[in-house]
């Protein structure tokens, strides 16, 4: 029975229905009885698999097809009437061209199968930051991962309202999962999401990159706040007080394990605290005392398993020991659990592999999980999960910190000289997909604020609207923007900073900043520390007062490299590249010189 009367929604899923033509639809109610009769059918028909009840409870074991394993940007496609509004770094296809091409594909695609109507906010219930959307999919996989996801059922409904029109529509269908027919699309000016032949992740979980973050940062630049690819996490002090920052690292920079971070023995014995409130997705907007506040839109986290453990971070793999489901892990035969590379080092010899075949950990070569599988898990099972992460006023921001994978070039940290200066220098964003073991420079990929992948708009107007928010912010009240590098390299190619949770040394001296409480040096690039300021008590042996200073260092003709990449880079957007962006590259050239 449909759990609303709103007729846009209705005649949307009625529509829909004509389209795909399943045997039956059922809306997704959020009730424990709903969820449960699905886990049992997906185990039923080998959907999934049940895991351990006592070691693993209520967690669930699913593997996709090989070929269907990651995100997939090169068929992912922004669909905005003119393909300038998508700009220079997205996929752009004609709106009526694409329905077109997807509709061919999606037709009849749900005969013999259920249609599932999910129901879904991003964001808390009823805050004023928070969205709703409505997934139709075909897969029971993907209601249940939803359901941890965000917040599904009728709740939702029930405080949205019969008139309501602001509500993002998406369509998943699976088909036969053939790579040759996957599409992945938005279409911002009419909040629409359509994605077929996929059944993984990121491609079909639609409310978090295609929804909370390409439809939303759309939404976001038209209604005046902003969807982030950012982290939240608070810092407590052992006075109590705790700031908040969000950051912004391009994938496989340690995004979750900073968010979840655990503080060194030292800042532990003082009293510091470190509370997650997201680890992937921030949305922002102005409070009434004219300070940015931020929420976490998702209600679960879709970390990256292989080399998630007790050391690397203790607080995702807790997460992960109750209503999870885990996909594409290996699968340990003698008690019915879970494995991946780099959990521990005692491998199962009697075992599954990911993509279901008989495996011995202690003797194959291959892996017993694939490199980008997935735990799906509660957010509430974080051991630090802040307090405040149900707050739907959100969370007030100190800073904001950019990052990337560089071995070479940045320092550890740096401030921006002003806000304009920060969005140049998210602007700037770039990482080494690989950094080779002699410390040699890899490839640099630029992803802006980590957005690359997931920004619905052109990039250009992206940037500006980073402008706008600015003006409209009091100097005072504005977030400090940082820019951090955990991965510089010496000649030997060794990491010269331990990175995990020794970062606190580096986000304490960012507050420090954000208070006023400490003195900085201005360089040709911004802000640094003095090396004194930053506290290495406890890293004796690890980390020298000299090494940090090398750290530290900004080498100017590195530097003057980069900024002809920048440019390059810029040169791509043409109009659309901010006058301001324009003016701060010119500045860094001047500085360098
Ligand atoms: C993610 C990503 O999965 O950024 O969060 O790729
Ligand atoms: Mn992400």
């Amino acid at each position: 029975m449909a759990l609303t009367n709103n007729k846009s929604i209705l005649d949307w899923v009625n529509e829909k229905i004509d389209l795909v033509k399943p045997d039956e639809v059922m809306w997704i109610d959020g009730s424990e009885e709903q969820l449960d009769a699905l886990r049992k059918e997906a185990c039923e028909t080998g959907e999934m698999t049940k895991l351990n009840e006592e070691l693993l409870p209520g967690c669930y074991l699913h593997r996709t097809k090989p070929n269907d394993v990651a995100r997939v940007e090169g068929r992912t496609f922004i669909c905005t009437e003119t393909k300038e509004q998508a700009g220079p770094t997205n996929n752009w296809e004609d709106p009526q061209v694409m329905y077109k091409k997807l509709y061919d594909i999606a037709r009849d695609s749900y005969k013999g199968r259920t249609m599932y109507v999910i129901p879904y906010s991003m964001g808390p219930v009823g805050s004023k930051f928070s969205k709703v959307g409505i997934e139709i999919t075909d897969s029971i996989y993907v209601v249940l991962n939803m359901s941890i996801m965000t917040r599904v059922g009728k709740a939702v409904l029930d405080c949205f309202g019969d008139e309501n029109n602001d509500w993002v529509r998406g369509l998943h269908c699976k088909c036969d999962v053939d790579e040759e027919q996957r599409y992945i699309c938005q279409f911002p000016q009419d909040n629409t999401i359509i994605s077929v032949n996929s059944a993984y992740g990121g491609n079909v979980l639609l409310g978090k990159k295609c929804f909370a973050l390409r439809i939303a940062s759309y939404q976001g630049k038209n209604e005046g706040w902003q969807a982030e690819h950012m982290l939240i996490l608070g810092v407590e002090n052992p006075k109590g007080e705790v700031k908040y920052i969000c950051a912004a690292f391009p994938s496989a920079c340690g995004k979750t394990n900073l968010a979840m971070l655990v503080p060194p023995e030292g800042y532990k014995k003082k009293g510091y605290k470190v509370w997650c409130v997201g680890d992937d997705i921030a949305w922002i907007r102005k409070g009434a005392d004219g300070r940015l506040y931020a929420i976490n839109p998702e209600n679960g986290f879709f970390g990256v398993a292989p080399g998630t453990n007790e050391k690397s971070n203790p607080n995702a793999l807790a997460s992960t020991k109750s209503g999870t489901i885990f996909t594409n892990v290996a699968l340990n035969l003698d008690n019915n659990t879970v494995w991946w590379e780099g959990l521990d080092k005692n491998p199962p010899e009697n075992a599954i592999e990911w993509k279901g075949q008989p495996w011995n950990g202690k003797e194959s070569t291959e892996k017993g999980a694939h490199p980008n599988s997935r735990f799906t898990a509660p957010a509430k099972n974080c051991p630090c999960i802040s307090k405040e992460f149900e707050n739907p006023d959100g969370v007030p921001i100190s800073a904001f910190v950019f990052g990337g994978r560089r071995a070479a070039l940045t320092p550890l940290v740096y401030q921006s000289r002003d806000w304009n200066h920060g969005v140049f220098v998210g602007s700037i964003m770039a990482s080494e997909t690989t950094a080779a073991a002699t410390g040699a420079v890899g490839v640099v990929r630029r992803d802006p604020m980590a957005m690359l992948p997931f920004c619905g708009y052109d990039m250009g107007d992206y940037w500006q609207h980073w402008i706008d928010i600015g003006e409209t912010l009091d100097a005072d009240k504005a977030p400090k923007i940082f820019n951090v590098n955990w991965f510089r390299k010496d000649e030997d190619g060794n990491f010269m900073w331990p990175g995990f949770g020794d970062n606190l040394r580096v986000l304490e001296w960012i507050i420090k900043r954000c208070e006023g409480e400490v003195e900085a040096d201005e360089t040709a690039i911004g802000y640094l520390p003095k090396a004194e300021d930053i506290n290495l008590e406890g890293l004796e042996g690890e980390v020298t007062l000299d090494s940090l200073k090398s750290i530290l260092d900004v080498d100017k003709e590195l530097w003057k490299k980069e900024t002809a990449g920048i440019e390059e880079f810029y040169g791509k957007f043409g109009k659309t590249l901010p006058a301001e962006l324009k003016k701060e590259l010119d500045t860094l050239k001047a500085n360098l010189d």
